[in-house]
């Protein structure tokens, strides 16, 4: 190297450092110009399977980052099964709205309608580029395809679950694949947490100076379980290890092209765990599982980051629902619409301590595993809920008692009608109505 490439890989590095250390002091400061938005959407995880809610199983550092460096929202609540959820998602409504609250099986003829408010036609409208990377499950006909909801992008599968490394899912006893690039079908070799993960950093590469909408929808750590033998081949462990990896890849994709200082990224779950293990799968310290509305089923370790705005390492105790983030996450991208939603802007949760959320989040699911419609409002630290099996109307203070099993409901008759009345007014909302408490 002669002396003047020396002084100038001297002075490339030294800019390199001053540009390393300008970031570094502006991780805090509020950005400016466009904000992007990372949904990074995981699949049946349980409450308590990451290191920051519970488990010593194995370690998330990467996911739990995301909390670290913003807020954690310990009472985020989701629907019980995938389709329901992100519907709600998507739409910043309950699922109700385009009667998506069941889980949908491969061919049905329900789906988000043309026509129907999403997430990336909101984005889109703002000259956003938007991508859908995994997961789907909310309608595989023309009208409900991710590109037809405004997706710029869609890599990834239509139905409830696809098969780690062949991408297929047994429809009636035939093993078919599910896997798409737009609307082509691709048969791409590789492990779905990986292949998701490049595609989500190559889309972030391409992205870098015009604003994006990502959701990454991860099929993991879904059943059936499969992963590399590198982390220890098919078990939970591993395929959250993976999953753990991939996001920690990302969050530095998102360093290293200078973009985490104006991208908001959310992490949530899409519904509780359907096994509710000593050790994880587990939805401790709730009771319940995956398609029942008991907090093991609902609630969602959530967290979101944005410097300089969110303040780093917070938690809020307020309730925050899915249908929530649609509205709150324009909101964060200081973005306006004309649409209207039944979820409302809730940033000064994530951003203003001392903020509250006194509206109820109501609910209706039928689990139709065990048959029977389930209720449950959740009003600050009460839940009333219902279900039709017994014929009961319990109240539990969730404060005291997250694992719902003291009924309160004698004891508070005024709670239990207050409760029934703000249900039976949500339901009303609906056209038809939802009906009324029993
Ligand atoms: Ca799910």
């Amino acid at each position: 190297m002669n002396r003047r490439d020396f002084l100038k890989t001297t002075a490339a590095a030294t800019g390199l450092f001053s540009l390393l250390g300008s970031h570094r002091i502006l991780a805090d400061t509020a950005p400016t110009g466009s904000i992007n938005i990372l949904w990074i959407v995981v699949d049946d995880m349980g409450f308590g399977d990451l290191s920051s809610t519970g488990t010593s199983t194995y370690s998330t550092p990467n996911i739990d980052r995301i909390g670290r460096e913003g807020v954690t929202m310990e009472n985020s609540y989701v629907y019980p099964v995938c389709t329901a959820t992100r519907a709600a998602m998507l739409t910043g409504y309950s699922p109700q709205k385009y009667g998506l609250q069941a889980v949908l099986l491969p061919g049905s003829s329900a789906g988000l309608p043309a026509g129907a408010i999403s997430a990336a036609k909101e984005f889109k409208a703002h000259g956003y580029h938007t991508a859908l990377i995994g997961k789907w499950h909310i309608g595989d006909d023309a009208d409900a395809h991710p590109n037809a909801q405004g997706f710029d992008d869609f890599f990834g599968f239509l139905w409830g679950e696809t098969d780690y490394y062949t991408h297929t899912k047994d429809v009636s006893g035939v093993d078919t694949l599910d896997f798409y690039q737009n609307g082509t079908l691709v048969d791409t070799k590789g492990y779905t947490t990986d292949l998701f993960t490049s595609k989500a950093i190559s889309l972030l590469e391409k992205n870098q100076s015009a604003p994006f909408f990502l959701c990454l929808s991860y099929n993991a750590p879904h059943y059936y379980l499969a992963g590399p033998t590198e982390y220890g081949g098919d078990t939970y462990k591993s395929v959250m290890r993976v999953l753990d990896d991939g996001i920690g890849k990302v969050l530095d994709a998102l360093d290293r092209l200078d973009l985490t200082k104006n991208t908001l990224v959310v992490f949530t779950t899409d519904n509780g765990s359907p096994y509710n293990n000593p050790t994880p799968p587990t939805n401790a310290p709730f009771s319940g599982i995956k398609n029942m509305l008991k907090e093991g089923g609902i609630r969602t370790p959530l967290m979101a980051r944005l410097p300089g705005i969110i303040p780093r390492g917070s938690r809020c105790k307020e309730n925050f629902a899915i249908w929530d983030l649609l509205p709150t996450s324009l909101n964060f991208a200081n973005l306006t619409t004309s649409t209207s939603f039944e979820g409302k802007n809730r940033k000064s949760l994530f951003t203003t301590q001392g903020t509250t959320n006194d509206d109820p989040l109501c609910f209706k699911y039928n689990a139709q595993a065990s048959g029977g419609d389930t209720r449950a409002v959740v009003k600050r630290n009460w839940k009333l809920f219902y279900y039709e099996t017994d014929g009961l109307t319990k109240l539990f203070d969730l404060s005291s008692d997250p694992a719902e099993s003291t009924d309160l409901a004698g004891a508070n008759p005024d709670k239990v009608a207050e409760l029934k009345a703000d249900w039976n007014a949500w339901a009303a909302s609906f056209s038809p109505s939802q009906g009324t408490w029993p």
